[in-house]
């Protein structure tokens, strides 16, 4: 069962170790189903895993962030100490990561200095020529579609057969020559579509369950109780918010790409067949389906129809009702996603959506016609244009739209901050004064230091020349706290979590004004003392901050995993591994990898 792993991929907290020092994350990641320790790992790290082992790698996902967040006592270093593959690959894909990622570095490297670390990711494409010199990074893979060039640096650092003779001939790798200079070679492999990967949640579970550890493999901390799988429908994205370092401005910056890669139409249906298969949690197809044009969203359409598993889909802009009846055809369990980011037009446009109230709202009320199961409606703070009063209005706005669609509870609003960081390659980032903001970090450096500022309110890269970042913080929580309200009297929260969301707010509240006067006035010891004093009121405030995030949970029945199916993958596992020593006995052996994690 326990082979020896090629590659390690090795997830990291935000901030290592957050268990030890007192901060007050705030609402950063109140929307997606991660804690503010970010303990997602990318995706792509089991299309990597996927890709390298269809190339006959072994592969593994320690994911050490959800490990120390659901055991106090684990100790990420002896596991370090004990692994020992041919190489390891950290994941800085969201800037967020930028202390937790470098610190795990440096570990590795303590323990293992002569294996290679890898580095890939948006955020080590975007600071990759920062990054590399550290000395506890010896390759970055850059660009959004890293499996390829991961794959011949594997193969390179193997000796096989057939690999890229020189690292130069690696495309997208930066890297550093024996005396340490910095070789960065071009961005070469770019495909035009996605249909060489195969984003397969069957790889985690038949990969944890091969290795009896589960534990390492989740993807987020409660995915057990709520297993959402996605589908991916292209990489890189049409539209250009001024936010967003995943928006088609920053994807040609960073990756060179000029157009989307987009997955063939009927191997997504495929992929949501598939996944959907083996848990009861819904599938989230990620990307607006008609960015390839209507063609694409008809021949989906078509491959899907039949399906009736709970699916989330999202539009970037207003939709036909024909569109969405399409969806609702082929698709009966479907809920819709739309980020609206404001109640006001003069706020959307400067986000860079070029839409008004009336298209979205008739959308609004088409989609719940047709049969959306659950809509959720998205608005922001922190953007160009947006005063704090702008902010409380869009609050008023979302009891208007509850007024008109929410009888039924279906429509649900949410805001969040932009927080903690502007992305790294947005057109906010890149010129910031054309469209207000003014950064208080730019390097790689500059955001790791940071992330460990005692309270959200000084780790924002940002603030804007409509909001300072007293004003932000204080309006977040104005905000929060007056939907929670309104959510409760529409019966979207009961009464009891409305309260203890409210709770939460106001002792937020008080937290940040403490942290403040700390800040201002005391002296660094005891401004320690107190830190480590308000430590237990600031873990209570941490996890959920201006709503549940239970919230955005589509109710799930009866057992989470297809515990049926994950048996038969691995039967079909072992037969397959079987087949191939029987077919393969003279493949030549990987250089020796150490041993397994205990
Ligand atoms: C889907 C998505 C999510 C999903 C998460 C899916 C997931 N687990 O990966 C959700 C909604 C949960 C999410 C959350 C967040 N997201 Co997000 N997300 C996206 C989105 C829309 C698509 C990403 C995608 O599908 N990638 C495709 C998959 C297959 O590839 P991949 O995971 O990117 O991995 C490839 C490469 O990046 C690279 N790679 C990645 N890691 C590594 C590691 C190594 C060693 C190597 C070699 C290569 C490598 O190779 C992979 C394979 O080719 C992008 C926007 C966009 N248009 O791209 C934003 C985006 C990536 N997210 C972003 C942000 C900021 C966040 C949050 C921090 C927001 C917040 N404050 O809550 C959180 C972080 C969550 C966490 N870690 O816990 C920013 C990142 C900017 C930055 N540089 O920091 C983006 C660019 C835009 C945005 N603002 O939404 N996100
Ligand atoms: S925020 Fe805008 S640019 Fe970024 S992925 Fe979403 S629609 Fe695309």
């Amino acid at each position: 069962m326990f082979s020896k792993a090629d590659l390690i991929f090795l997830h990291a907290p935000s901030v290592y170790d957050f268990r030890k020092h007192s901060i007050l994350y705030g609402p950063v990641s109140d929307l997606v189903p991660s804690t503010p320790v970010f303990e997602m790992y990318p995706i792509g790290f089991t299309t990597m895993a996927e890709y390298l082992e269809r190339h006959d790698m072994h592969v593994r996902i320690l994911n050490l962030a959800v490990r120390m967040l659901n055991d106090e006592n684990f100790d990420p270093e002896p596991l370090i100490a004990g692994l020992n593959p041919l190489a390891f690959g950290i994941d800085l894909h969201w800037l967020p990561h930028a202390h937790g990622a470098l610190a795990v570095a440096e570990m590795v490297k303590r323990y293992h200095p002569k294996t290679p670390i890898i580095f890939g990711g948006f955020s080590s494409t975007y600071f990759h020529e920062e990054l590399i010199r550290y000395p506890f990074v010896d390759f970055v893979v850059r660009g959004d579609s890293a499996e390829e060039p991961l794959r011949q640096l594997m193969a390179h650092l193997r000796g096989a057969r057939n690999a890229p003779a020189h690292l130069r001939d690696i495309p997208n790798l930066t890297w550093k020559d024996h005396d340490g200079t910095v070789v960065v070679n071009p961005l070469t492999y770019r495909p035009d579509n996605l249909d060489h990967v195969m984003l397969d949640y069957r790889y985690v579970v038949r990969a944890a369950a091969r290795e009896l550890n589960m534990g390492s493999y989740v993807p987020f901390k409660d995915w057990m109780d709520y297993p959402i799988m996605a589908a991916l429908s292209c990489r890189g994205c049409t539209q250009s918010c001024v936010i967003c370092g995943g928006s088609a401005a920053a994807f040609k910056q960073m990756h060179g790409r000029t157009k989307p890669a987009f997955r063939d139409p009927e191997q997504l249906a495929k992929d949501v067949r598939r996944v959907s298969g083996m848990s009861r949690g819904p599938v989230f197809i990620l990307g607006d389906l008609r960015q390839a044009g209507r063609g694409y969203a008809q021949r989906f359409f078509d491959a899907i129809r039949g399906f009736d598993g709970p699916v989330i889909t999202e539009i970037f802009s207003p939709a036909s009702r024909e569109f969405l009846q399409q969806m609702a055809d082929a698709l009966p369990n479907f809920s819709l996603e739309v980020s609206l980011e404001s109640h006001d037009p003069v706020v959307r446009y400067a986000f860079g959506k070029q839409y008004n109230n009336q298209p979205i709202e008739r959308t609004l009320a088409d989609a719940l016609d047709v049969g959306a199961k659950r809509l959720d409606v998205f608005f922001m703070s922190g953007l160009p244009q947006q005063t704090a009063e702008s902010v409380l209005d869009t609050i008023d706005y979302c009891e208007e739209l509850l007024r008109r669609f929410g009888k039924d509870g279906r429509l649900a609003p949410f805001i969040s901050p932009l927080a903690p960081f502007l992305d790294p390659g947005s057109r906010g980032f890149e010129n910031p004064d054309e469209h207000g903001y003014r950064l208080f970090a730019r390097t790689l450096e500059e955001h790791r230091r940071r992330l460990v500022a005692p309270s959200w309110k000084y780790v924002l890269n940002y603030e804007t020349r409509w909001m300072s970042r007293d004003q932000l913080v204080d309006v977040t929580y104005a905000a929060g706290k007056r939907l929670n309200r309104v959510k409760a009297e529409y019966g979207l929260v009961s009464a009891a979590q409305a309260e203890a969301t409210e709770h939460r707010i106001d002792w937020a509240t008080r937290l940040i004004t403490e942290i403040d006067r700390l800040v201002a006035t005391a002296d660094p010891d005891e401004f320690q003392r107190e830190m480590t004093r308000l430590r237990p009121e600031i873990e209570q405030t941490n996890m959920s901050t201006v709503c549940d995030k239970r919230e955005l949970n589509l109710k799930v029945d009866g057992p989470r995993l297809n515990y049926g199916q994950v048996a038969q993958m691995l039967v079909e596992d072992g037969l397959s591994q079987l087949s191939r020593r029987l077919t393969a006995p003279f493949r030549r052996p990987a250089p020796a990898l150490g041993s397994q994690d205990s």
